[in-house]
């Protein structure tokens, strides 16, 4: 009687330690598709923290020569929709260099979406833009995602 307990008690102990390691592993592994996969629990996603970052929807107007607003902030690995919009008199663009997207150049009064994740890279700034016309840059059309 006493040996059965000591047993149910260990069994006890190992299907903790098992629980703590998967709940261990599933926070420590990257929230890809795959991980997400198959037969996990819903517990298994709560802890992985990365697909729950909100879309972030930003329209931005292209004038001479400043894009406005000139500066939104972003999370690293958030996906982000940008409207841009041509307001000014000359066509305009605004190009991702870093992740090679870039919209066509823009008459007046036409818009383009782009969409796009943020990378995940350290500092304040993970990615600029700017239009790609010669001479605009220099001219101040420059627009920053500044990582919260
Ligand atoms: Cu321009």
């Amino acid at each position: 009687m006493k040996m059965d307990k000591k047993i149910i008690i260990f069994v006890i102990v190992i299907v903790i330690a098992a629980g703590g390691y998967l709940m261990w592993k599933a926070s420590a592994s990257t929230p890809t598709n795959e991980t997400l996969g198959g037969a996990n629990t819903g517990e298994n996603q709560a802890a992985t923290g990365g697909e729950q970052l909100p879309l972030k929807e930003v329209t931005v107007t292209a004038t001479e020569f400043a894009f406005s607003p000139n500066e939104i902030s972003v999370k690293r690995g958030q996906t982000v929709r940008l409207t841009v919009v041509n307001n000014g008199n000359y066509p305009h663009d605004l190009s991702i260099e870093k992740l090679g997207i870039k919209t066509k150049r823009l008459s007046r009064g036409q818009t383009e979406i782009m969409q796009f994740t943020v990378p995940a890279e350290p500092g304040d700034y993970p990615l600029t833009a700017i239009c790609s016309v010669p001479g605009h840059k220099e001219s101040g059309m420059v627009f920053n995602f500044k990582a919260e």
